[in-house]
């Protein structure tokens, strides 16, 4: 039996706790077989992000027209996408499957002011939003995503609620660094046009400050969505996924942790 194929769409980051080798190592762990393409080659080490190239588009839109001409894949992840003509030579692409597809919108490195894209978010996001099923987007993304300041979870499930309802998609709303850094908990909020649900979860101190921790939920997601889950269930089995990752990080280099 071939397990499930995850197509992932994403940037390198060669230090390994965040991008295309990450998500590699989640979705196989997870029961499917990832396919993918890189978007984008970051320049970074545990210690920072140093810069990032987008890669050429049309090779992108080659590569995944040819992949997916053969291939079937039951979900898709994205994540760094790098420009506007990526995303759309992702878009066009994707009219080759009819599969979920989790987005993180990756806008900047966590762990510094390096920018993951270049260009406008907003033809980014118009590229990929007729396929999109969730994107998962942290108070930043959020903020950029609709125009509005958010600055606590309230701000945050309002822009969520005002996203999905705008590209008829659902919208997982990060908390994690939104919270009181002495809070006891991190709830995460599934907002769709229909409701809001709350993910409840327990903070784990310092858990903001692990690399890759939005790469591995997002192909968390996508991986439990291949093997078969509703969306809310999805979500919740990769919640938990992931926090079972950053309560045991891995200290790859001289500088941050890592979820693997
Ligand atoms: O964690 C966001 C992220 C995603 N993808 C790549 C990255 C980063 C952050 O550095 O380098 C490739």
């Amino acid at each position: 039996m071939t397990a499930p194929g995850l197509l992932i769409c994403a940037g390198l980051d060669p230090s390994g706790g965040a991008g295309l080798i990450a998500d590699v190592r989640i979705a196989a762990l997870l029961d499917t077989r990832p396919v993918g393409v890189v978007t984008a080659s970051t320049i970074q080490n545990t210690q920072g992000v140093l810069g990032s190239v987008p890669l050429d588009p049309d090779l992108i839109r080659q590569q995944l027209e040819t992949l997916l001409s053969d291939i079937e894949v039951t979900s898709v992840k994205i994540g760094m996408v790098g420009n506007a003509q990526i995303a759309a030579a992702i878009g066009d692409a994707l009219n080759l499957t009819r599969a979920p597809l989790v987005w993180d919108p990756v806008a900047r490195s966590s762990r510094g002011d390096t920018a993951l894209f270049e260009g406008s978010f907003e033809h980014m996001v118009a590229s990929l939003a007729p396929h999109l099923t969730l994107i998962t987007p942290n108070a930043n993304e959020l903020a950029l995503l609709t125009g509005m300041s958010v600055a606590d979870v309230d701000d945050a499930v309002e822009a969520g609620r005002s996203v999905a309802t705008r590209l008829q998609a659902a919208v997982l709303v990060k908390g994690g660094h939104l919270g009181a850094a002495d809070s006891a908990d991190s709830a995460d909020y599934l907002c769709r046009a229909s409701g809001v649900i709350e993910l409840p979860g327990v903070r784990i101190p310092e858990g903001e400050r692990v690399h890759g921790t939005g790469c591995a939920l997002s192909t968390a997601i996508a991986a439990y969505l291949a093997n078969g889950s509703e969306l809310l269930e999805a979500c919740q089995e990769a919640k938990r996924f992931v926090a079972e990752l950053i309560g045991a990080p891995v200290s790859p280099g001289r500088g941050a942790k890592a979820v693997l």
